[in-house]
């Protein structure tokens, strides 16, 4: 048997950064092509080709069954035509894993779905532990002026499956509505 060795990792309240990450994920509006409900506004915004969001890994081993990974996210503010900026959306390669959201700065959704066909959308903004049960589909979307930042703790061996989401796109989608964020029905939503 040999044990971890503990560690801290430091993370940066007001830039949503971990100091010193094992590894930085970007995700420019390519990285997510297709997943945007308005094909038109994706391409115009496809030519600038923004910076959507920031995945910054504190966790530094194995993806073993017993260790907990975790993550900063950090969201940008903006849209694509109404509908505002979010991460690509998975469900975990192992189902029934867990994972906890924190929310440290800024404001927006954690939408969620099952595979039954519930949709799920719960508010975040500085403070919110957002819970994300097994089997449901997540994605957090920026809904505010500024970036929003969470921290995700999650089962290391959790793992990503993107493919479901690629192939079926997320039940329902935060818009911009007379100024506000609204939840609508996504119209180029398929259920396998
Ligand atoms: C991992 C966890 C988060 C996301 C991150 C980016 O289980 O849910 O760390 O990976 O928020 O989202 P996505 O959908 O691009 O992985
Ligand atoms: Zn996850």
């Amino acid at each position: 048997m040999t044990y971890k060795t503990p560690f801290t990792k430091w993370l940066e309240l007001e830039s949503g950064k971990v100091k010193d990450p094992v590894l930085v994920q970007q995700r420019h509006l390519s990285d997510l092509k297709g997943l945007f409900y308005d094909a038109e506004a994706e391409a115009e915004r496809l030519r600038d080709n923004p910076l959507i969001y920031e995945v910054y890994l504190a966790y530094d081993g194995e993806a073993q069954e017993g260790q907990l990974g975790y993550s900063t996210t950090l969201i940008y503010p903006g849209k694509v035509g109404d509908e505002y900026f979010f991460t690509k959306g998975h469900y975990h390669a192992k189902g029934d894993r867990a994972e906890l959201y924190y929310c440290l700065k800024g404001e927006g959704y954690l939408l969620m779905q099952s595979p039954n066909g519930a949709v799920n959308a719960q508010f975040m903004s500085a403070g919110a532990g957002s819970y994300v049960p097994p089997y449901w589909g997540h994605r957090t979307v920026n809904t505010g002026q500024e970036r929003f930042v969470f921290l995700a703790v999650y089962p290391a061996d959790a793992g990503y499956d993107y493919g479901t989401i690629a192939e079926n796109g997320f039940a329902s989608l935060m818009v911009e509505k007379d100024g506000k964020a609204a939840l609508v029905s996504n119209p180029n939503f398929s259920r396998s």
